[in-house]
């Protein structure tokens, strides 16, 4: 692997909040790493045993939760057997605190153990038969930060980042998952509609501020990822009203039930 010593810091770090995670939680390792976005959090709880949670603050070099609706929590989970690792919300690019600490749980997660990252979002969505609370399986994404997580000349291969195989399960779970192509903006200002004809234009279907700059590097870290998101809200310009933040977290909990049955069938199943 090539890698560069911007690249050892932020693995070491994660080593460091992985190592501080085993042992506050008693949990040595962990298979399946999931990430809890906007809409999401309601979902936890449908997953399995609660074994262990505390802030994410409670590890090295994590910060406070910035958002309403991201709870900024850590939770270890026995889901019949499989060590499964939530983190209830995340860092987003527009907090201003630089691709490592947007990419932290991603990294931490790799050191913990986990093979499989499942990563979630509440996001806006660009076909018009989406209604709000309508789950999307990420099938391809479109970087529209202006920035990379990676750091030096490290290669990464994204062809099927979202991977195919967990899609598939996904759909012999919920056959009726639509799939959709996920822009990631840096944000915090939704889109003018103008920027939403420019994603449709280049072949997005889904808008939202982050997931992108994750899975990016958890490919790069050698896991494979599941991207799901969940729309709640049609893209501006689209709905003839403007965008609320509360609207979003009312289409989450709505919508939590099914998103938290379909996560905790994904993650029985995978490994
Ligand atoms: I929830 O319409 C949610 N997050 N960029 N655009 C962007 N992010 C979002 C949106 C949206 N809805």
């Amino acid at each position: 692997m090539t890698s560069n010593d911007a690249t050892q810091q932020a693995n070491n770090r994660a080593g460091e909040a992985a190592a501080a995670l085993a042992s506050l939680s008693g949990v040595p390792n962990h298979q399946t790493a999931v990430v809890l976005g906007s809409g999401w959090v309601p979902a936890a709880d449908l997953l399995g045993r609660t074994v262990a949670e505390f802030p994410v603050t409670d590890l090295p070099y994590f910060t406070p939760a910035a958002v309403q609706g991201h709870a900024g929590m850590v939770r270890s989970i026995d889901a019949d057997g499989t060590a499964v690792l939530v983190f209830l919300g995340r860092t987003h690019l527009y907090e201003e605190r630089g691709v490592d600490a947007v990419t932290h749980a991603v990294r931490t997660c790799a050191m913990a153990g986990c093979q499989i990252m499942v990563l979630t979002n509440g996001c806006g969505g660009l076909d018009a038969s989406w209604v709000p609370g309508t789950p999307v399986l990420i099938r391809d994404h479109l970087n529209l930060t202006g920035t990379s997580p990676l750091h030096g000349a490290d290669f990464v291969d994204l062809t099927d980042l979202y991977s195919h195989r967990l899609r598939a399960l996904c759909r012999e779970i919920d056959p009726g998952l639509p799939e959709g192509v996920y822009a990631q903006f840096r944000g915090p200002m939704y889109e003018t509609p103008a920027e939403i004809q420019m994603v449709r234009a280049i072949g997005g279907t889904l808008v939202g501020m982050s997931t992108a700059l994750e899975a990016i590097v958890a490919r790069s870290l050698g896991m494979e990822i599941l991207g799901l998101s969940l729309v709640t809200n049609l893209a501006a310009g689209m709905s003839g009203h403007a965008l609320d933040h509360l609207e979003v977290l009312a289409a989450g909990r709505a919508a939590a039930t099914r998103m938290g049955d379909l996560l905790a069938r994904v993650i029985r199943q995978i490994p």
